[in-house]
């Protein structure tokens, strides 16, 4: 008979799991940044949206705490609480036993989402503090653990109720996530984005220190996602909802096409969102085509058989939700963040589900079918009309006018290796000049902003043309626009935006990657967008000068320094001295840059529909709401 472990010596295995996470914290949450700290949320939740998956409850209440710690609750058949052959109460085997297939896994392909009851741990070892409480069996039953997962004391009854559920409560520990807090608007748009993937569920957020609350319902599910897309936009078509499942894939689909310029499309995998598309999103897109192509051709629309027309024609103006469900055994992600599928059986299916439910809605709406059609037709005219515009200044005509409105404005770099150049857009004259006067000429270029570029939320590649400033923009990149823009021709491989540290500046950053998210997508997605983070303070000392980047780090050093000292606020880039501007904010040596990702883009993109919109009141309401919260809250880390 095999040797059992003492109940100790699997005590002692079990703490160094939780060791292990401690150590290497990356490995299993990715990061330990802000990020990282909101993966512990994103795990604790996962745990109850499987149980509402599976049918039971239908409610998600977060609270985040003055004190820093989070409570997750959810009104499902609660954790089981009964003792395990161990010797240990399931409660706690399920929060401090390691399960494998943590999402960031390195073996490949493993499921993100989806897997009951991974995680808890994970958080566990990662909180100062964590208590589970379970609504089960007429009793409500409690565990606690403190510093990574010792068990402080074991379950226990505390009283009665005959509510079922399970209340989990942690406060990350502060030595592995240094100055992080939770943010209550980060944690709603990731709750609105569940709430509409799972109709009918309830999901309320409060935060208890600034008063703010939340709660999102949705009845019609992703058709309800796509109405929110398009709610400040013309819609040119109703929503189209559809649904099917083949070899084992269940496909939901709602998209509605409007008059602006932009494609939105949003998909997932079994409820978590694939950031960086896949199989499913390239099926659908061929679909679409397909759908658009035979329809217009069988109707007369085009003629020739030359003339079809491309995705991007077909996608102006389209919003949509992809959402499909793959069983475990046939999931495969890709990537760096694992957020591309890569199950090759659901280009296909999405594409032939795709196809035939597009198809039957343009013959059952004729109308709406020419309309689209004819919009694309624009696209397509617009495309080729830009790609000769362009085709004819590369080969010398139209030059000099291109030249003459560069000059203006633009301090070119000297350097020949494009990849290696920089383009600085800076806010306002007085720090382009001073960025201009101290730059690298070899590899840093300056394009000197003036005040708020233009809100590109509406705007359509004619708009962009006729704006003195983008048009300057465009040209300096020298890489095209929408869907001509070709990131290998950009003469800069990294485009810097550099802003004051303030609302007016968080405000440009957003407008400007707003312009790029819908304009130059590619350079967003080819990791060649940034923000500078000029420091916020300078301190004086006997020593010398000093540069903070944070009030967080400001408070730390304050506690260091000895002896008299004075603290400088840097309200704007004006204010710091050429040679102190390009120390801190633009040598490569010192500074530190925030490189924009595709989900930065399509929150900064939603956050001007508010702080732009035409409507008056959702506006005042972000500002009561989120003055603490700009983009830039999230570059400062
Ligand atoms: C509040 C914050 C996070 C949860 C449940 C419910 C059950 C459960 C959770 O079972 C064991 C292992 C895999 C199924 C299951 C209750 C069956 C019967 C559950 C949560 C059993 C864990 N009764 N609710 N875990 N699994 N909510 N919310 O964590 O096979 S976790």
């Amino acid at each position: 008979m095999a040797k059992q472990k003492t109940y100790d010596e699997h005590s002692i295995k079990i703490l160094e799991g939780l060791e292990a996470v401690r150590k290497r914290p990356g490995m299993y949450i990715g990061s330990t940044d802000k990020r990282g700290m909101h993966h512990l949320v994103w795990e604790i939740v996962d745990n109850s949206i499987d149980e509402i998956i599976n049918g039971y409850g239908n409610y998600i209440k977060i609270l985040l705490h003055k004190d820093g710690s989070i409570t997750v609750a959810d009104n499902g058949r609660g954790v089981p609480i009964g003792m395990h052959e161990s010797g240990k109460s399931t409660p706690e085997v399920i929060y401090t036993i390691l399960h494998a297939g943590g999402k960031f896994e390195t073996d490949g392909y493993k499921v993100s989402g989806g897997l009951h009851g991974v995680g808890g741990s994970v958080v566990n070892a990662l909180s100062s503090r964590m208590e589970v409480t379970i609504y089960r069996e007429g009793k409500i039953s409690q565990i606690k653990f403190r510093d990574g997962g010792h068990v402080e004391s074991p379950l226990k009854t505390i009283g009665e109720s005959k509510k079922t559920g399970t209340i989990v409560t942690f406060l990350p520990d502060k030595e592995i996530f240094k100055n992080c807090n939770f943010s209550f608007t980060t944690i709603c748009e990731r709750m609105q984005e569940s709430a509409f993937l799972l109709s009918n569920v309830t999901i309320e957020v409060i935060d208890e220190e600034d008063n703010l609350s939340a709660k999102y319902h949705y009845e019609n599910g992703i058709v309800s996602f796509v109405e929110y897309m398009n709610e400040n936009k013309t819609a040119i078509s109703k929503v189209v909802h559809f649904q099917n499942t083949k070899n084992k894939i269940e496909v939901e689909i709602a998209l509605q096409y409007t008059d602006s310029y932009n494609e939105q499309i949003l998909s997932f995998v079994n409820n978590v969102k694939t950031g960086d598309g896949g199989t499913h999103e390239v099926g659908f897109k061929t679909g679409i085509t397909k759908a658009f192509n035979d329809y217009a051709k069988s109707n007369g629309i085009l003629k020739g058989k030359d003339a079809s027309l491309d995705g991007s024609d077909v996608r102006e103006g389209l919003s949509a939700i992809i959402s499909v469900k793959i069983p475990e055994e046939l999931l495969q992600f890709e990537g760096q963040t694992k957020g591309k599928l890569g199950t090759s059986e659901a280009r296909s299916v999405v594409e032939s589900i795709t196809y035939e439910n597009m198809k039957f809605f343009l013959e059952e709406n004729k109308e709406t079918a020419v309309g689209i059609l004819e919009k694309a037709q624009k696209s397509k005219l617009a495309r080729e009309a830009a790609r000769k515009a362009r085709e004819s200044v590369r080969k010398g005509g139209g030059k000099n006018n291109k030249e003459r409105i560069l000059s203006e404005k633009l301090a070119k770099a000297t350097g020949k290796d494009y990849a290696k150049n920089e383009l600085f857009l800076v806010e306002g004259d007085s720090a382009g000049g001073s960025a201009k006067s101290h730059r690298n000429r070899e590899t840093q270029a300056i394009l000197p902003l003036r005040g708020k570029v233009l809100n590109c939320e509406k705007a359509s590649a004619k708009d962009i043309e006729a704006n003195a400033e983008l048009r300057q923009l465009e040209y300096a990149i020298g890489a095209g626009l929408g869907p001509d823009f070709d990131y290998r021709e950009s003469n800069y491989g990294k485009v810097i935006i550099m802003t004051d540290a303030d609302v007016d500046g968080s405000h440009i950053q957003i407008l400007l990657i707003t312009f790029f998210y819908r304009f130059m997508r590619p350079l967003i997605e080819q990791g060649m967008l940034y923000v500078a983070t000029p420091p916020l303070y300078a301190i004086e000392t006997s020593k010398g000068k000093e540069y903070i980047a944070t009030d967080e780090e400001l408070e730390e050093r304050k506690k260091t320094l000895k002896g008299s000292y004075k603290v400088q606020r840097f309200k704007g880039l004006g204010e710091m001295n050429a040679d102190e501007l390009y120390e801190t904010t633009m040598n490569p040596a010192n500074r530190r840059l925030y490189r924009i990702n595709l989900t930065d883009a399509a929150i900064a993109e939603k956050r001007i529909h508010v702080l732009m919109g035409d409507e008056v009141a959702p506006r005042k309401e972000w500002i009561n709401e989120n003055v603490d919260f700009t983009l830039e809250d999230d570059f400062r880390k």
